[in-house]
């Protein structure tokens, strides 16, 4: 076991189940601050932290209170993120300003991954990861998320990207980077709303054992650097691709209107169309993320029974 760097503050609960060589799984906070509105959000992450529990994980949301990089919040704590009104939302490049300045910050899938690497947590679960914008040729806004996926050995869990970036690219970038693309059961990319988007699955997968097999086999061959497995969202909450297509072109149009760029511009199409459906994209969103806690509970078992010494009876 790796020991977790001293600047973090894990829950007690964490450090126990890290110690003990026990599943833990990590929650990234940006989908709490900047992904959903007020109360569902906290709502949700709660939710999302008893179905870790309930499937055989401890569960350790990740976030930064007054400063310090957090592993694992009591439920005041869970509140205070999701309603405070000044937290920033940290990517990687925001941790050391962030720390430095002892503010509140929700921390992305880049800046999740690393800290929870820090903390010694393989399985992260969120909801949607970030990726290549489209008409990146343009304005280069492509999410730390990628590069930090090429570096920093955490197996994490969406249902894909939303198609408020360039899929293809994205899957491209991956490549690039050397990140195995795993789709759950299926043999199509998921694209968050929906289980299709065009493209199709890098590699599939068929439940937590083998995911498992192949974060071991990158890990044990010295291969730095992430893994992504995208879990299609549950047939019956699926949003048909054409019926959000247009909702997302029109949040895209509504960005472009308003000039918003750099760090703003996920948040802000995240917030826009969950405006645009009167929260119905909400139900979708919630619905996705529950399930794929329960399979990112499910890897963090199968990864960490395989860790454990052969000889071990259990
Ligand atoms: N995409 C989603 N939901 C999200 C995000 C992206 O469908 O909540 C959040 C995640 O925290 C992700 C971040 O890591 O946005 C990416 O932001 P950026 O594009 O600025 O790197
Ligand atoms: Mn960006």
């Amino acid at each position: 076991m790796t020991r977790p760097h001293p600047m973090l503050r894990l829950a007690d609960e964490v450090a126990g189940a890290l110690a003990e060589g026990r599943p833990v799984v990590a929650l990234e906070s940006t989908i709490i601050s900047h992904g959903m509105p007020y109360p569902d959000n906290v709502a949700v992450a709660r939710e999302v932290e008893g179905i870790v529990r309930a499937h055989g994980a401890v569960p350790a949301t990740i976030a930064l209170l007054d400063g310090v990089p957090r592993v694992g919040l009591c439920p005041d704590e869970l509140e205070v993120l999701a309603s405070h009104a000044e937290v920033t939302k940290v990517s990687l490049r925001d941790l050391p300003y962030v720390i430095a300045r002892r503010t509140h910050g929700a921390t992305t899938v880049a800046a999740t991954m690393r800290l929870a690497s820090l903390a010694g947590i393989r399985v992260f679960v969120t909801g949607g990861l970030g990726g290549v914008h489209r008409g990146a040729q343009h304005t280069f806004d492509v999410s730390a998320d990628l590069t930090e996926l090429g570096q920093t050995s955490v197996a994490v869990v969406s249902a894909g990207v939303k198609s408020i970036l360039d899929i293809g690219l994205t899957l491209e970038v991956l490549e690039t980077l050397g990140v195995p693309v795993l789709v759950e059961g299926s043999d199509e990319f998921p694209s968050f709303y929906s289980r299709s988007s065009g493209h199709r699955a890098p590699m599939r997968v068929d439940g937590p054992e083998q995911v498992a097999a192949v974060m071991r086999a990158k890990w044990e061959l010295g291969l730095a650097g992430g893994i992504v497995v995208a879990n299609p969202i549950p047939e019956a909450d699926e949003i048909p691709a054409d019926e959000i297509g247009g909702i997302i072109e029109q949040a895209l149009a509504d960005s472009d209107a308003r000039g918003i760029t750099g760090k703003d511009a996920t948040p802000y199409l995240l917030g826009r169309i969950v405006e645009i459906t009167g929260g119905a994209s909400l139900v979708a969103n919630v619905a996705l993320v529950r399930d794929n806690a329960r399979l990112g509970a499910a890897i963090a078992r199968a990864y960490a029974d395989g860790s454990r010494p052969l000889t071990q009876d259990r």
